[in-house]
């Protein structure tokens, strides 16, 4: 398997300025008929070859310039055309069966539908093409099919023309006047029904909208479409962006690898982000939809108007975009509620992915497969590094740089240096130093001690960077520390908050006129993703969760006291639970906060964060610890818990900001009330599922029943799914609450479920709702038998045969395997090589397997 590697980008020697595509479309077979006008690209090295990608293809026919060639040559899977320079016209056909393709990459059948996923390299799957996002290209396209089968047709831009032909045929034209890179092309045909609306544009332009669905699905689109409408407005007050085309549709498909595609003018959606109603969809699934039909809509200029030189530079649209569509999040919600769940997902997924074998820079130097780097470090880190620049940028100026990186770069291929670039010239501020965030992968740990002598406080600053693969020594990097310190006895802050800017090894910075003994608020509103250890008392972290004045900083405050209870429980320790329970007790008490920043906050950190923290992660002990601590705020607390599982009373229609808290709150009191009394909490759950009218709740109450050793337990799962028996997205969720149930029986639950009728390795969705969430599991699929990881192993050796990009997505938990005490590191170690020794692997599983073996 050849490596790709940055330094080697060269320009492309052709410019194809126009795209002419004619498909017969057919769910067996389908023919494209492609005629590319080509020209030497100034830019380059001249090359008498013209050389077109292709993946699982031969051509049916070459023509160049009207004649038919013969003389073409396949590269393995790449056609090569010998041409003379100047401007040619080149013609390829091309057939291949749509149904039997389960990558579900390039043009594949979903539910009788036709649908494409070009990105990142699944457009050579259609037709033989300079499959590389620099080269953009002008497409007009002829869709013809079966009326009956396929009464719509859809591509990117705008319809030109259609009619009827014989037997049963019909067909379009479309025509999309912007020119883009083949990663953005879609196509879609099938028995569709559009919930239509219109947006308005600040110049007065008047867009159409459409979200496509089979027609029973109607009614679940009012959300997304809300969100859609809500996105477009945002972008053009906070950005500045109109919405270029007079169309605008979305596609929701129910096999799709990824979560949604931002192709220009015609989005392709995974069904989960796009169908809500209150029955079926939860709060955080209304949440995700926004999110993700936002980021979806925000990449028409982050991505589709500017896009990328090439994949190296995937963060240059992902970070950005993800930092849109988490800024719309925090708008259009709670900022600070919106942050610590950012800031989770980051953690939980990012901050494994950078101290493990799969670590890379959010610009990466090389890859084996583009697939496998659509990860966390490339969106979440990435979004976190245009955060940054933001930050010490400010808004005004933050602003006048995207302006100017969307006026300098409009219809260009860029790089993320070209972004830094066009921030710096509008602003006039050098971010040199926060660039080798680009390139230096790995989570600086930072250590800060503060000292105080009258008047006079002293911050001591150290940052670290472990090795990370490849790259052995690090340098310092610029951290942004928004920093404050708050009055042990006043509770007030002393010092207002000030950005310090850590740039070398060890800093000291002075604060004066500090008229009582200080607290020390750091990384407020988590200003740089960064480990920090701060040499804090847990009287001082308690003092801070009540009275922080950042809300972030006094969610991190209760986070790290109960951090710190787990981290010495799990190691054998005896510690006093006291100061957590006295912190989560005023918590639950308190009148000023609202009901979803308590549940946030009163929520013991997930047992991967505590194995993260510590040197040699024992899953066993650090259960036992969470569960010991889960179970004593369940009976201290029993009343406080008991109060708020009842509060709220909200319909569940209702999804205010109040109403969702309260849910929310509800179903965490719910999870520690039954820790704290299994059988009470059994009672409870079960009288919250059945009174449920609303998806949070009645699936909030069957997860803490899932845990649990009760009668229950299976009464409302199998209530659930007699309820929802033919509904994909939530029997998805069924599969999900089992894989992820605390419970010594876990692996045997799952061993089961993957023979259940309805589990079906070919849907992505499917196959992550036990996958995924077996793998996150850290209890269960850590058994100490080794069972956990024999499954996840054979499910993904299986899950290659079919899709290899999903399955490749699932060997990270196994990419920890050095973290674990030494008898599960060896059974892990055991499976990865078993994998890795399966005779013909995919190129994506096989980077993904020898890089965790290293
Ligand atoms: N571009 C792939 C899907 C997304 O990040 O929007
Ligand atoms: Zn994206």
């Amino acid at each position: 398997h050849v490596e790709i590697r940055r330094e080697d980008y060269r320009p492309y020697p052709w410019k194809v300025p126009n795209t002419r595509l004619k498909f017969t479309l057919g769910l067996g077979k389908t023919r494209v008929q492609a005629i590319l006008d080509v020209e030497p690209n100034a830019a380059a090295e001249s090359s008498d070859v013209l050389c077109l990608n292709g993946d699982e293809l031969t051509p049916l026919g070459v023509w160049v310039d009207g004649s038919p060639l013969d003389s073409w040559l396949m590269d393995g899977d790449d056609l090569l055309i010998p041409l003379t320079p100047g401007k040619h016209e080149v013609g390829i056909d091309t057939e291949f069966s749509p149904a039997a393709n389960t990558k579900l990459m390039g043009l594949y059948a979903s539910n009788g539908m036709l649908c494409t996923q070009c990105e990142a390299e699944g457009f050579r799957r259609i037709t033989f093409f300079p499959d590389r996002p620099d080269v953009l290209s002008r497409y007009r396209v002829r869709m013809e099919a079966d009326k009956a089968k396929f009464p719509i047709l859809l591509t990117n831009g705008n319809p030109i023309e259609s009619g009827e032909g014989a037997d049963g045929i019909h067909w379009a034209e479309w025509e999309d006047p912007f020119p883009k890179p083949c990663y953005l092309f879609a196509l879609v045909a099938g028995d569709l029904k559009a919930n239509r609306d219109s947006f308005t544009t600040m110049s007065g332009r008047k867009v159409e909208l459409g979200i496509w669905v089979r027609e029973a699905d109607l009614p679940k689109t009012s959300h997304a479409m809300e969100s859609l409408k809500r996105a477009m407005r945002w972008d053009e007050e906070v950005y500045g962006r109109e919405y270029d085309l007079d169309l605008f549709n979305i596609v929701a498909v129910s096999d799709f690898n990824m979560g949604a595609m931002e192709n220009k003018g015609l989005n392709i959606f995974n069904s989960a982000y796009i169908l809500a109603d209150p029955d079926t969809a939860t709060d955080g699934d209304f949440d995700n939809i926004a999110r993700v039909v936002a980021h979806e809509y925000f990449h028409n200029w982050s991505g589709d108007r500017v896009t990328c030189r090439d994949w190296f530079q995937l963060s240059l649209k992902e970070g950005f975009t993800v930092f849109r569509d988490q800024s719309f999040g925090a708008d259009i919600g709670s900022p600070a509620v919106k942050r610590i769940d950012d800031v989770r997902t980051l953690r939980m997924i990012q901050f494994q992915e950078d101290s493990g074998p799969l670590a890379h820079p959010v610009r990466p130097d090389s890859y084996i497969e583009i697939s496998n780097f659509y990860t966390a470090t490339i969106y979440n880190k990435g979004a976190e590094l245009i955060r940054m620049m933001k930050t010490v940028l400010g808004e005004k100026k933050f602003r006048a740089g995207t302006d100017l990186y969307f006026e300098r770069h409009d219809g260009e291929a860029a790089t993320c240096d070209d972004f830094v670039k066009a921030l710096e010239d509008a602003s006039g501020v050098d971010l040199t130093h926060l660039k080798l965030w680009y390139s230096q992968a790995g989570t600086p740990h930072v250590t800060a001690r503060l000292e105080q002598t009258g008047g006079k406080a002293v911050l001591h600053l150290r940052q670290s960077v472990a090795a990370t693969p490849g790259q052995p020594v690090k340098k310092p990097m610029a951290i942004p520390l928004k920093t404050a310190l708050i009055g042990e006895e006043s509770g007030a802050e002393i010092a207002s908050e000030r950005l310090i800017l850590l740039e070398e090894s060890e800093a000291t910075v002075e604060f004066d006129n500090i008229s009582e003994p200080a607290l020390l608020s750091i990384n407020r509103g988590f200003s740089a993703p960064i480990v920090l250890d701060v040499d804090r008392k847990p009287d001082d972290l308690e003092k801070l969760a009540a009275s922080d004045t950042d809300p972030f900083a006094r969610y991190e405050a209760m986070q790290e006291l109960m951090l710190r209870w787990l981290i010495s429980t799990a190691k054998g320790e005896t510690v006093d639970p006291q100061p957590v329970i006295r912190a989560v007790g005023d918590t639950l008490r308190s009148n000023q906060l609202d009901s979803a920043f308590k549940a946030e906050v009163i929520l013991p950190p997930s047992e991967s964060m505590v194995g993260d923290r510590m040197d040699v992660i024992d899953p066993a002990a650090i259960h036992a610890a969470r569960e010991q601590l889960r179970s004593v705020i369940g009976r201290d607390l029993s009343s406080e818990l008991a109060n708020a599982q009842r509060g709220g009373g909200q319909p569940g229609h209702d999804v205010s900001a109040e109403a969702k808290g309260a849910r929310r709150l509800r179903t965490v009191a719910l999870g520690l009330l039954a820790a704290g009394d299994p059988a009470n909490g059994a009672k409870l759950a079960k009288a919250q599922f059945g009174a449920a009218d609303n998806m949070t709740d009645r699936q909030g109450a069957m997860m803490v029943l899932a845990s649990l050793e009760a009668p229950q337990r299976k009464e409302a799962l199998d209530a659930f799914y007699a309820r929802y028996e033919d509904d994909p997205l939530v029997i998805d969720k069924w599969f999900g609450v089992q894989a992820a149930a605390q419970r010594p029986d876990t692996v045997d639950q799952v061993v089961a479920l993957a023979e259940h009728p309805k589990f079906n390795p070919a849907n992505p969705n499917r196959l992550r709702s036990i996958a995924i969430s077996f793998g996150m599991n850290q209890w269960a699929f850590h058994d100490e038998s080794g069972r956990g990881y024999r499954f996840l192993a054979d499910l993904i050796l299986k899950a290659d045969k079919l899709n290899p990009q999903v399955a490749a997505r699932l060997v990270p938990p196994f990419g920890r395997w050095q973290r674990f005490e030494p008898k599960r590191a060896a059974l892990m170690r055991t499976e990865l090589e078993r994998i890795l020794s399966t005779p013909g692997l995919s190129k994506d599983l096989y980077e993904q397997v020898s890089k965790s073996l290293v």
